[in-house]
C-alpha cells in the first residue's frame, strides 16, 4: 500500500493546501495531512480547530485522513508505515527551504521520497498568512479558502483583529 504524508501548519488550510492534498490523493493510496505542531510559530487556530478544518474540506476524499503531530516529521513517517512526504512548491522562493528539509528528511529517514508537486497557476500568490491578512481587515477572501470553512476562518480572524 503506498501511503503519503503531507505535512504543513495549515493555520488555516487555503486552496493551494486542498489542491495538493487532492492531486497527491490520485497518487496515493493513503494520504494523511498531517498538522504539524510547531510551538515557535503564532498560531491563530488551535491544532484541533486546524485538524477539523481540514477533515471537512477533504471530506469528498475517502483515502485522505487528518492527524496532528509534535515531532521530527521522520519518526511519524516512519511510524505510519509512509514512503513518501508530499511538499507544494509555489515559487523560487519556496525552493532553498524545501530543498533544504528534503534533503535533511533523506538523510534522516533515506528510503522516503520528497514529492514535489508544483502549485497550481491560480493558487500561486496564495498562503496562509496571507488569508490571515486579508480576512483581519475584513477583506474577501472567498476565492482563497474552501467554501465549507469560510465561516469559521473569517469569524476567528476578524474577532482577533478586534
Ligand atoms: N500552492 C501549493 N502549495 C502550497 C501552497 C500553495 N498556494 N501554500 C502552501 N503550500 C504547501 C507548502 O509549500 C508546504 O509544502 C505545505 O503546503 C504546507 O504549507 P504550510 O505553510 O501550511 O506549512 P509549513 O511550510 O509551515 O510546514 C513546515 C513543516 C511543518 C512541514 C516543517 O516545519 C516540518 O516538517 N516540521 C516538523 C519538524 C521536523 O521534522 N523538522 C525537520 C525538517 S528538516
Amino acid at each position: 500500500m503506498s501511503i503519503a504524508v503531507c505535512p504543513g501548519s495549515f493555520d488555516p488550510v487555503t486552496m493551494g493546501h486542498l489542491d495538493i492534498i487532492k492531486r497527491a490523493s490520485v497518487l496515493f493510496q493513503e494520504v494523511i495531512v498531517l498538522v504539524v505542531i510547531n510551538p515557535k510559530k503564532n498560531a491563530s487556530f488551535t491544532v484541533q480547530e486546524r485538524c477539523d478544518m481540514i477533515n471537512k474540506a477533504t471530506d469528498f476524499l475517502p483515502n485522505v485522513r487528518v492527524d496532528s503531530y509534535d515531532g521530527l516529521l521522520v519518526d511519524y513517517v516512519r511510524r505510519a508505515g509512509a514512503s513518501a512526504i508530499v511538499k507544494g512548491l509555489r515559487a523560487l522562493s519556496d525552493f532553498e527551504y524545501e530543498f533544504q528539509m528534503a534533503l535533511t528528511n533523506k538523510k534522516l529517514l533515506p528510503y522516503a521520497e520528497t514529492v514535489f508537486l508544483t502549485t497550481s497557476a491560480e493558487n500561486m500568490y496564495l498562503s496562509s498568512s496571507l488569508v490571515k491578512q486579508v480576512a483581519g481587515f475584513g477583506g474577501d477572501i472567498t476565492d482563497f479558502v474552501p467554501s465549507c470553512v469560510l465561516e469559521t476562518i473569517t469569524g476567528r480572524l476578524l474577532k482577533e483583529k478586534k
